[in-house]
């Protein structure tokens, strides 16, 4: 069997706290436990075009990405890091997985049709092929595993029917993978609106912790984050939706239970809560923030992207071509 666990995150702007609880830390966790995996992490710059993006942004987002996944922990060893758009067997496989999928099902993706009523104009055709373009990218290195956040769950089920599907009609050709989704900070909500995904390109930005903000402005936004009038830290996911957000931010990053974090904050009001949170999330961040300074400009960046590339296609390139042939295509 393959082993390979692999993820993709989009160059939309700079990463969240949602990113990072969400997915990133998680690479890093899985990386560290599972010693006999290759992991495939790239950055989806073809994604990302599916709304517009400023080319000159576009290109800094891809590298600052980049750092951003290295500082976050990601070790070098076993890491294959690549750039989406540099292996075209993305964009080409990514066809034919538009060829077997079917407009019902696409229609049914949550994903097109929140972000089809946020935008209402100038929806582009690539939004809606979106998930043919990610079950590509996943099928194309038969990753066993894909690390990702809830909002990415019904994504992922589709690339395991098309995959079923490709096998049933082409003969076995491709893993069916799954999804790892982590049980906490799957889905971390907007700190000004908690019935909200905090999202990178969200235009509201007070609810939404930018990994390269400054530290200062981080504890500020935590520190006037929505809560509720009962003043108490309980974690109530559906009456006090503020403060259970927060208590999962607080669990992910000091490893304490609801409880014990209940425990310790009995008879004391949202400001020591607050305080202190706002405090570990800026020292968690700042570490980060200290690395990325570091790699950013080192020549490591680009010596990643170029090995990360040539491995990527040496493997894509081969199943691209078993895949045209099973399809009949070309001479
Ligand atoms: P955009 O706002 O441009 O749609 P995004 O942040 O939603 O971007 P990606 O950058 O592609 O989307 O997300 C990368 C990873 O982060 C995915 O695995 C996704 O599930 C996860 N993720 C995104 N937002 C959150 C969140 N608020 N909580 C937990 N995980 C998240
Ligand atoms: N669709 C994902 C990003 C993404 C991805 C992938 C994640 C693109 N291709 C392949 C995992 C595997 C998102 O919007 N977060």
């Amino acid at each position: 069997m393959n082993k390979i666990v692999l993820s993709g995150i989009k160059p939309t702007g700079i990463p969240t706290l949602g990113n990072y609880l969400g997915a990133l830390k998680n690479f890093v966790k899985l990386q560290k436990e599972m010693e006999d995996y290759d992991f495939y992490i790239f950055i989806a710059d073809l994604h990302a075009i599916t709304v517009f993006q400023d080319p000159k942004e576009l290109k800094q987002n891809i590298k600052n990405l980049a750092a951003i996944y290295l500082a976050c922990g990601l070790t070098e060893e076993k890491l294959t890091l690549f750039v989406q758009s540099e292996v075209n067997e993305h964009a080409a496989l990514g066809y034919i997985m538009q060829s077997i999928s079917y407009l019902g099902e696409l229609e049914r993706m949550t994903q097109f049709k929140d972000k089809m009523q946020k935008q209402v104009q100038g929806v582009t055709s690539a939004l809606f092929t979106y998930p043919a373009l990610m079950a590509a990218d996943i099928l194309l290195y038969d990753a066993k595993y894909v690390p990702v956040g809830e909002d990415q769950k019904q994504h992922l089920e589709l690339t395991r029917d098309l995959a079923i599907r490709f096998n049933n009609r082409y003969g076995e050709t491709f893993t069916v993978p799954e999804g790892l989704i982590s049980e906490k900070g799957a889905r971390i909500m907007d700190l000004q609106d908690p019935s909200k995904k905090m999202d990178k390109s969200s235009e509201n930005g007070r609810g939404c912790i930018f990994l390269l903000e400054p530290l200062s402005s981080i504890k500020k936004k935590i520190k006037s984050a929505v809560t509720d009038s009962e003043a108490i830290v309980r974690y109530d996911q559906e009456n006090k939706p503020g403060i259970a957000n927060l208590m999962t931010i607080y669990s992910i990053i000091s490893g304490l239970s609801y409880s014990e974090i209940e425990s310790k904050y009995h008879g004391k009001g949202y400001g020591d809560f607050k305080k202190d949170l706002a405090d570990i999330v800026a020292d968690e961040i700042g570490v980060i923030q200290n690395r990325f300074q570091e790699i950013i400009n080192s020549k490591k960046l680009e010596e990643l992207f170029d090995q990360g590339r040539e491995k990527a296609k040496a493997y894509a390139s081969r199943k691209l071509q078993k895949v045209y042939k099973k399809v009949g295509l070309g001479r």
